[in-house]
């Protein structure tokens, strides 16, 4: 009765060990980019939440997402992103991927 249980751990063993193993050829790829690629995007603001350092766009479609145009709402990177920004101002903004694999606005400019 103990052997395939033992099996078993060494099979889950193997597993756990596979991505420890794998680790150090991905840390060696050091230009490995993919976490810093930004994309480009326009819109019109629809809303600005000072408070929670939110915003709602209605943005164009974004090609390199393969985002269709939408209205969504965006977390700013640092509130001094909203200084200035009202309902209805045409900007251009840039994106980048949060550790969440939310989309952050880390660039926003009036057009
Ligand atoms: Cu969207």
């Amino acid at each position: 009765m103990k052997k395939p249980i033992g099996i078993i751990v060494l099979l889950l063993a193997g597993v756990l060990a596979l991505p420890l193993a794998a680790q150090p050829m991905a840390d060696m790829d050091a230009n490995k980019p993919i976490a810093r690629i930004s994309h480009q995007g326009a819109g019109k603001v629809m809303a600005v939440d000072h408070e929670k350092l939110n915003i709602k766009l209605a943005h164009d479609a974004i090609k390199s997402l393969g985002w269709p145009p939408m209205t969504m709402d965006f977390s700013v990177a640092k509130a001094s992103l909203l200084d200035g920004l009202r309902a209805g101002d045409a900007v251009q903004f840039e994106l980048r991927q949060a550790k969440s694999k939310k989309w952050d606005i880390v660039k926003i400019e009036r057009m």
